[in-house]
């Protein structure tokens, strides 16, 4: 959907039941209520400073939501301070709440999110506003050997005093129950490391969901100090591509197999990798393993360049040996120092943040377009007329969005 389409649609559930839920507390600042009694007061949260709070209260961002019960405020305080103080339980009861499907706890899950997110500004200014975390995707074909490696160089991470976060998106999962009983036992010694915390994407939603509740995660993650937070996702469908824009590192791992295995792979995730990773170089493997690399290496030589301060490159490791695994994770670093001394890595983080925002926005007004009354009263009869070649694409399309905008500002009235 193009913004052409997206702006009259916008335009009109402005004045729709999309806002009805406002109460009439508009102008309250909630981050007031959270930190009472005043916002001009210091506040009780670490990490959070008065200017912090006065900011945001003076853009009353979370204006539109009704004010927060007694109940309520006791439940985020102790969220908020469970989660920023490292306690693993509040953190996955925090992305518990963010997963929910339930309103008023969305509503809720967004206060909490706002929070983390002055807190964690806070944290980066006073970093000279550089990003003290380091997102890592790994991506590939099921089997590739990602959660095995996860647990290999996440054990090497946590003995080097890092906090490693793993979150598992698998949209497979939605339809089929997924790989994340696998997942689980592959990753037996880090789900027993108290400095690795590691949670699957829900097992139902769309990819849309999918991709909110893990773009929400990973802030939650940070908040609770994990300075690395790694995030596998199968090839299956557009997920790769989702997560490749979630993450500052995007990461292709491919199995020394035939060529059949091989083909799932898309041409455009290729593009997106900064590193390429052939996977199980250990015994029969390390031939092909070597001839893969080979083959990777001038593949990626024909394609654009993506950055200045970074060349993709094709490394070989093996989970079970452990060989390459410390020089993998160099080159790791050496992409995240690079591109943060370039600034392509801050510059990479500003504009995902615009790209999730405009993903929310699409999987919304979709929502309401499709489940309007007006729309669902012609969509089955006009998408019959398409099909047939009675009409044209574009003016059903033009019919439908006449019948949303239409009726919408007659109700509206
Ligand atoms: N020989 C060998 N096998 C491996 C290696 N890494 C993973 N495997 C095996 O490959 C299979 C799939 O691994 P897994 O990590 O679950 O793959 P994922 O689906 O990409 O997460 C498992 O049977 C692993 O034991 C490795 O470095 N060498
Ligand atoms: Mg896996």
């Amino acid at each position: 959907m193009g913004p052409s389409v997206l702006f009259p649609l916008l335009h009109r559930l402005s004045s729709l039941s999309l806002l009805r839920t406002v109460t009439p507390t508009w102008g309250r600042c909630l981050l007031h209520r959270l930190a009472p009694p005043s916002c001009t007061r210091t506040p009780s949260f670490p990490g959070l400073n008065s200017q912090h709070i006065r900011s945001m209260c003076v853009e009353s961002t979370l204006s539109h939501i009704k004010e927060l019960s007694p109940p309520e405020q006791r439940l985020l305080n102790k969220l908020y301070k469970g989660l920023i103080s490292g306690q693993r339980a509040s953190l996955a009861e925090s992305i518990t709440l963010v997963e929910t499907q339930h309103p008023r706890k969305k509503e809720l899950a967004q206060v909490l999110l706002q929070r983390v997110l002055a807190y964690r500004k806070e944290q980066e200014k006073q970093n000279g506003g550089k990003p003290l975390a380091f997102r890592v995707g790994l991506s590939g074909p099921p089997g590739a050997g990602k959660s095995t490696f996860i647990e290999v160089v996440g054990k090497m991470l946590t003995g080097q005093g890092h906090k490693v976060s793993v979150l598992a998106v698998d949209p497979s999962s939605c339809t089929t129950g997924g790989s994340l009983m696998g997942d689980k036992t592959r990753m037996t010694e880090l789900s027993r490391d108290m400095s690795a915390f590691i949670r699957p994407s829900p097992t139902s939603g769309t990819l849309g969901g999918v991709t909110r509740t893990t773009n929400e995660a990973i802030v939650l993650c940070e908040g609770g100090g994990y300075d690395i937070v790694l995030v596998e996702t199968v090839g299956v469908g557009q997920s790769e591509f989702a997560v490749a824009d979630m993450v500052d590192m995007f990461v292709l791992l491919i199995p020394p197999a035939g060529g059949d295995e091989l083909q799932g792979i898309k041409r455009g995730i290729i593009e997106m990798a900064d590193l390429v990773v052939v996977t199980k170089a250990d015994g029969d493997l390390l031939i092909p393993a070597r001839r893969i690399q080979a083959e990777y290496t001038s593949a990626l030589k024909l394609l654009r360049k993506k950055s200045k301060s970074w060349n993709p490159k094709v490394v070989r490791v093996s989970s079970q040996t452990g060989e390459g695994v410390p020089e993998l994770w160099g080159k790791m670093e050496a992409f995240r120092s690079a591109t943060l001394s370039s600034g392509d890595f801050q510059t990479k983080r500003r504009a995902q943040h615009k790209v999730w925002m405009w993903s929310l926005i699409k999987e919304n007004v979709l929502r309401h377009f499709q489940e309007h009354p007006a729309v669902r009263g012609e969509l089955p009869k006009l998408e019959d007329r398409v099909t047939r070649g009675a009409i044209s694409p574009g003016l059903a399309a033009d019919l439908l969005l006449k019948a949303f905008t239409s009726s919408s500002s007659s109700s509206s009235q």
